[in-house]
């Protein structure tokens, strides 16, 4: 098929074709095999704004997708190529950040999979986020340009007209056809503008962040330091949603929506409060359409539902009302006009929109939405009975629960196909399309050769890993010794620096001849937001650690510390499945789910972990011999942030070993390789401040981490362990979480 198409192209024989010209005829071909497929054209869609969609490379995903993966590597095997080399040289697209966008792809890959109904609406970011590099022991961010000449792109005729404050922009709409699993396709469209002008981007990420008709979709999360990044943020959620309700109100009256009856052709998901704008935009562009304001109110009302991906108080959006007088003044009249029916019939003055001078943007999607809901049991929970609880008391049918999931097609046939057929060689491939028949895998517990099996493709995968490290990054590490893996954006509520003082506490006790009976790889990989100081300086000394423990000839026989650069999604395709132990370390209350989790899990991984998020489910689902659960639980951290009392000296003070531990960090060891100011900042943070509590749970951290150790040595005790986990992970397939959202949300038909 492949020489057909490149004899077509080029004029040649496959085995004459250079890697870059295979990969450029494949985008094509598949981009069209795409464009094939059945869209549904149901009445009503769904509309998923996001603004990420972490979508990671296209060509395996697309070529798994559309059944013919296994075809085309055999036939470039057979010309001499490897499609593992062509796929190097698609760049990753740099849409997204973290959990909630890669959540934002999953769930687009799951809706064209069960065929539904629905699009994602986005932003196409030139640069997206940062390219992460390391120097001298420090994070730097460079642009990150992803977007060539041939793409998975597709420029569309959709073009509106934008009005900000003061001038307008013209705005141009991209598709990317998303490929479902012997399916459908969906699509994801992404807006931009003709005026982007890369050429402002100066030192580093640095560039002008008022000219907005050039910067809009230069950067993802522009920082956001001073108030300029700021407005630039609201200029491009407006621009997002304004488009998006443009593309609604189109799509429903090609349909032969009167626009009375839009809630009867359209529903929004809004994926965090990033979008929100869209309801008073919708209500706007609605009575420029000729429909009143109470009746545009209410049909937008019909048509929208919230998701909350977040508990911490400086992620929720509150933005100035000067700011969005200035960027979208349109918007204003409208929001106020919210707020007072808000203030006209519900005394509880804490679920105002506008307050002290801020509109409040969750506030105004639980209002003005028909669901709220969380991404895992116990966060939804939280919101419930906390975070939420003013407005559950108003609107208890309106929350519910839909604990996140991931797509199986990425996070196992295309990263582990290995693991893959393995497993359908002992339950048949019923799995790829219905998760649950994983349990299956239940039977073969006390089944020695299955075991090995399972092992041995482990291996494989650590085999390979270990290869690329020693290549790409020239560390040296034995694929014999355990992979405890943390990979994540670096937050402070996610304990990085926890993890960190483990390495530390390991270290010095090797040093004082503690030696493991099996050497330890711990690797993290994550990226810190350019303005957050704190997060940089644990990456300064996760790096500084690394180059510290891998020079000792004294302890890098037992103890290696490798931080992969530019932790993004092809980095975590080739860490999860190579991955022994996985961390999901968050301080109880604050990771709203986890999605790495799952992936880990789903890989034979075994989750050390405290009872947060979704590792609350997957505890209750591998039960407590098959995963390691430690730590404070959420009730204890709630009601110590209530009490106030929390002081993390006086951890410091009684126990030695975490003294010895914290010290460390501005030891003279550390200094050698590190800068002063850094280190000391972070030693100062954890000693007056500790804000998400590493020093409580440090001692029982500790002997978790003794446990999963010894554990491991016991290896068929370890590989039931993989087992059992890979066997439930059923549930947390993203099929799964979209299925929920269209019986209990969307209602697609
Ligand atoms: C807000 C205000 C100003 C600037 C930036 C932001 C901002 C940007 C990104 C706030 C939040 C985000 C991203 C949040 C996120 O990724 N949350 C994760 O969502 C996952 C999917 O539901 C969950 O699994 C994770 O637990 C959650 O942390």
């Amino acid at each position: 098929m492949l020489a057909e198409v490149v004899k077509k192209q080029y004029g040649k024989e496959l085995a004459k074709c250079t890697n870059e010209e295979i990969y450029e005829a494949l985008m094509i071909h598949v981009k069209g095999l795409a464009e094939d497929k059945v869209e549904n054209k149901g009445k009503k869609k769904l509309y998923y704004i996001s603004a990420e969609f972490l979508i990671g490379k296209l060509l395996s995903n697309n070529l798994i997708n559309l059944g013919i993966y296994d075809e085309v590597k055999a036939e470039l095997a057979a010309a001499g190529k490897s499609l593992a080399e062509i796929e190097e040289i698609e760049a990753e697209p740099s849409l997204g950040n973290g959990g909630l966008g890669r959540l934002a792809a999953c769930f687009i890959d799951s809706i064209a999979t069960l065929g539904l109904n629905g699009d994602g609406v986005g932003l196409n970011y030139h640069y997206g986020l940062f390219k992460q590099v390391f120097e001298n022991n420090l994070q730097n961010e460079t642009p990150n340009p992803w977007i060539t000449k041939e793409s998975w792109l597709k420029k569309t005729d959709r073009a509106y007209t934008v009005n900000f404050g003061g001038f307008d922009v013209k705005s141009v709409m991209y598709d990317i056809d998303v490929v479902g699993y012997n399916n459908r396709t969906t699509k994801l469209h992404l807006f931009d503008i003709e005026t982007v002008d890369e050429s402002i981007v100066g030192e580093g990420i640095d560039f002008d962040k008022e000219e907005i008709a050039k910067n809009l979709t230069l950067f993802l999360y522009p920082d956001d330091s001073d108030d300029k990044g700021r407005l630039l943020r609201v200029y491009q959620q407006y621009f997002m949603v304004s488009n998006a309700a443009r593309l609604i109100i189109a799509e429903a009256k090609d349909k032969g929506s009167n626009l009375h009856d839009l809630a009867d052709y359209a529903v929004i998901q809004i994926n965090d409060t990033h979008p929100s704008m869209v309801i008073p935009e919708l209500i706007r562009q609605l009575q420029e359409e000729g429909i009143l304001m109470d009746e545009a109110i209410s049909i937008v009302a019909k048509a929208c539902a919230y998701t909350n991906h977040t508990i911490l108080a400086e992620a929720l959006e509150k933005w100035p009302i000067y700011f969005l007088e200035k960027a979208v003044p349109q918007l204003m009249p409208i929001i106020r006009e919210l707020d007072n029916r808000v203030r006209a019939t519900i005394e509880d003055e804490s679920t105002y929109i506008i307050k002290d001078g801020r509109v409040h943007m969750a506030h105004m999607d639980i209002h003005y939405g028909f669901s709220v809901n969380g991404v895992a049991y116990l966060h939804t929970e939280i919101l419930k009975n906390t975070e939420l609880n003013n407005f559950y008391k108003l609107y208890p049918e309106k929350f519910n629960n839909k604990t996140n999931g991931v797509t199986f097609r990425r996070w196992l046939m295309s990263c582990n196909p290995e693991l893959a057929s393995l497993i359908t060689e002992l339950i048949g491939d019923g799995w790829k399309t219905n998760a649950d028949e994983l349990e299956k895998l239940g039977a073969f517990v006390n089944d020695d050769a299955v075991l090995d099996k399972f092992i041995a493709v482990k291996h494989g995968k650590k085999k390979e890993l270990e290869a690329y490290l020693l290549k790409e990054q020239g560390i040296a590490v034995d694929s014999h010794s355990v992979f405890d893996i943390q990979v994540k954006r670096l937050h402070e509520y996610k304990r990085q620096q926890m993890n960190a003082l483990y390495v530390i506490h390991k270290y010095l006790e090797i040093k004082a001849g503690k030696k493991p009976g099996r050497p330890i790889t711990v690797i993290f990989g994550a990226k810190a937001a350019p303005a957050y100081v704190i997060a940089k300086d644990i990456i300064h000394l996760i790096l500084c650690l690394s180059e510290v423990i891998n020079n000792d000839p004294e302890v890098n026989k037992y103890l290696k510390v490798v931080m992969v650069e530019n932790y993004n999604v092809t980095m975590a395709e080739r860490l999860i499945p190579a991955c022994d132990i996985s961390e999901q370390i968050s301080l109880a209350s604050k990771e709203a789910s986890g999605t790495g989790n799952m992936k880990f899990m789903l890989n034979g991984a075994v989750t050390l972990g405290t009872e947060d998020g979704a590792n609350v489910e997957i505890a209750e689902l591998v039960g407590k011999d098959n995963i390691f659960i430690f730590g404070e639980d959420s009730d204890t951290v709630i009601q110590r942030y209530e009490r106030g009392d929390y002081s993390s000296r006086s951890y410091y003070l009684a126990d030695p070993e975490l003294k010895r531990a914290v010290d460390f960090i501005v030891s003279d060891e550390i200094m050698a390789v590190g800068c002063r100011e850094n280190l000391e900042r972070l030693f100062n943070e954890l000693l007056n401040k500790d804000w998400f509590m590493t020093f409580p749970d440090f001692q029982e951290y500790i002997k978790a981490k003794e446990a999963i150790y010894s554990a491991f040595e016991d290896r068929k005790r370890w590989a039931k362990m993989m087992l059992v986990n890979i066997s439930k992970a059923g549930f947390f397939s993203s099929d799964r979480t979209i299925d929920q959202y269209n019986k209990d949300v969307w209602k697609l038909n």
